[in-house]
């Protein structure tokens, strides 16, 4: 049976957000609209389907996705609607619904002018006030002024959308923007110390807004220098402890000023996730403590916390990982420390999925091996794209293999530090086989399949195609497992639930590939994925030897994904691991 009513978590963030907008007009309880907001954040920060979720009968694991949301999605992607939404939002002028998206317009605004302008269509909203705009009939309104009017215009003309309407930022790029204005506040004289929070710090794979925080006893010095950075275009919130700032890159960037005693607060609070505070709050007054991002407040008095481990401990929890914050369950494994020892960069011993010259990389083998010796590592491993038998014909393609052993059989004869594995990426064609022959792959130390054509094949045979190559005995590895780049290709659509079986019985391992676009598999896949038991191994996909830096961002969503060492591969030794990637079974 097609799946007609499938929506995608962007379409269900837009449903949910229009009707959040509705509550807000209607002045809906603030718990409620609370609900909503949560549950939105939760649907942005997912890497896998609500629908697949939902098909599992997994929604109550959606942290942020309460009863009542459950029973209203199990609606939605029953029948394609939803009574209780229509009913939410029966009343209003559909244009409002154009212009929420738009910088310095709330629900409240957009309601006001879609009602005094009548516009009671999507298409035509925006073109509509932007000529109201420019006739001066907004300054006219009550509630709005000249400036307010020049702000619309302003956000209309520039296409200038609020932060959740954006895209969001790689978290590669946020990290260097965060790191460039870090380095240029710590020229502050009163700075004591500056640090990202949000979800920077949490190492989320996307950023929406910058947030960091900085200590210093002179708070309004350090805004008043913030507020010189030459990168800078429009001052959105100005304080003494306080600033909010969007740069020329459109990137916004919150800053938030406290003194050192009571800087483990500011931090906590800043760092979320939201739902994460929320459930801690709960948790805190049970005990009669109540959480502020000024400190906590327990039997009349504010206590002030220097640090975050003072202030979770304050509360009877051992400092939780930022990472793992996440609202799922890790305050209850906190309390009954059970955390994670999540595993960390340092853990890895070497990278299997690298590029060379010999297809699309950049660098030539002995360079790569350079600069993984260099790294530290004990082993690694080249996995070009594996040479077409189609465009080369089998001869030729034996041959490109067997010269490539002998290099690698050199590099390693000539040096003993690092050893070098011979390996290839080998696409998954659409026909469920393989691009080499058995008699080929069985030649290698270890084979990575991945998909890289055909993505948009449906489920049944996207699912069967990726199955069959688990069930191949040379193959070692799923690359890049979903195929999906952040901002510019959605993932496959499998049956995760038949692919990590296929991957447990077959023994196979799962990549967590690391460069900066695709992150792949995500975060909650990792997560099921390692509660099934199944094994992991970072790479980073690297094409050039600066790529393979790309091995933190993969770590990142490891640990976002609870793994710990053991469930990587790529942290054993190397007579270890030559035992995990044996080809044949
Ligand atoms: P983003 O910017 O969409 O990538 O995600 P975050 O997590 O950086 O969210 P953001 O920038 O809106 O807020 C930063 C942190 O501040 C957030 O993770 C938790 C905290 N925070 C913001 N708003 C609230 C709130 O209404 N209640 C509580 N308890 N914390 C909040
Ligand atoms: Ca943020
Ligand atoms: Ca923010
Ligand atoms: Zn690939």
């Amino acid at each position: 049976m097609p799946d007609i009513h499938r929506f995608t978590n962007k379409e269900l963030i837009q449903i949910l957000k229009e009707v959040l907008a509705a509550m807000e007009v209607k002045g809906f309880n603030f718990f409620r609209i609370r609900a909503y907001q949560n549950a939105i954040g939760a649907i942005e920060s997912l890497t896998s389907s609500v629908y697949d979720y939902w098909q599992n009968k997994r929604l109550d694991e959606i942290p942020g996705v309460g009863e009542g949301l459950s029973t209203h999605l199990n609606e939605l992607f029953t029948t394609g609607s939803v009574k209780e939404f229509q009913m939410i939002k029966s009343g209003l002028p559909e244009g409002m619904f154009s212009l929420i998206g738009l910088r310095s317009i709330g629900a409240k605004r957009a309601f006001k002018l879609a009602k005094h302008f009548s516009l009671n269509s999507r298409t035509d909203a925006v073109e509509k006030l932007k000529s109201a705009a420019e006739n001066g009939l907004i300054r006219q309104m009550e509630g709005f002024g000249e400036k307010s009017e020049k702000e619309i215009l302003n956000a209309i003309n520039d296409e200038k959308m609020t932060k959740n309407e954006k895209p969001r930022l790689l978290l590669i790029k946020a990290e260097e923007i965060a790191n460039r204005i870090c380095e240029y506040m710590r020229r502050c004289p009163d700075l004591v110390d500056i640090t990202p929070l949000g979800s920077l710090r949490r190492r989320q794979s996307t950023v929406g807004d910058l947030d960091l925080a900085a200590v210093s006893e002179n708070t309004q010095s350090v805004i008043d220098f913030f507020l010189k950075y030459l990168e800078i275009e429009e001052v959105l919130v100005k304080g003494d402890k306080k600033a909010a700032v969007v740069l020329t890159n459109d990137t916004q960037v919150d800053l938030r000023v406290s003194t050192p005693k009571a800087y483990g607060a500011m931090v906590q609070y800043g760092t979320g996730n939201k739902q994460h505070n929320v459930l801690l709050r709960t948790y805190a007054l049970e005990q009669g403590k109540s959480l502020s991002e000024y400190g906590i407040k327990y039997q009349g008095k504010l206590h002030e916390f220097p640090d975050e481990e003072s202030f979770y401990a304050f509360i009877g929890l051992p400092l939780i990982p930022a990472e793992l914050r996440q609202g799922k369950n890790e305050i209850d494994l906190a309390q009954k420390k059970k955390l994670p020892t999540l595993v960390t960069l340092k853990d890895i011993r070497g990278d299997l999925h690298t590029h060379t010259i010999a297809s699309d990389g950049v660098n030539t083998l002995a360079e790569m091996v350079m600069a993984a010796k260099e790294i530290g590592y004990e082993y690694i491993g080249i996995a070009d794209h594996a040479p077409s038998i189609q465009s080369r014909g089998y001869e030729e393609v034996v041959e490109i293999i067997e010269k490539q052993r002998k290099a690698i059989d050199a590099m390693n004869s000539a040096q003993k530090e690092i050893k070098v594995l011979l390996g290839y990426e080998v696409n998954i064609l659409a026909d469920c086989t393989l691009a080499l022959p058995d008699e080929l792959l069985k030649k290698l130390d270890y084979v990575i399949a991945s998909v890289h054509t055909a993505f948009n094949q449906d489920r049944e045979n996207m699912t069967e195609r990726v199955v069959k190559a688990l069930e191949n005995p040379y193959v070692t590895i799923l690359g890049h497992p979903s195929g999906r780049l952040i901002n510019e290709r959605t993932p496959i659509d499998v049956d995760w639930h038949r692919v990590f079986s296929a991957a447990l019985d077959n023994n196979k391992v799962l990549e967590i590939n690391g460069h900066p676009s695709r992150l792949d598999l995500g975060e909650d896949l990792v997560l099921d994925a390692i509660k099934r038991g199944l094994k992991l191994i970072v790479n980073t996909d690297a094409h050039d030897t600066s790529g393979l830096n790309y091995m933190k961002y993969g770590v990142d969503v490891a640990r976002r994904g609870f793994c710990e060492k053991k469930h990587l591969i790529n942290t054993l030794p190397l007579n270890e691991l030559l035992k995990e990637i044996k080809l044949g079974g």
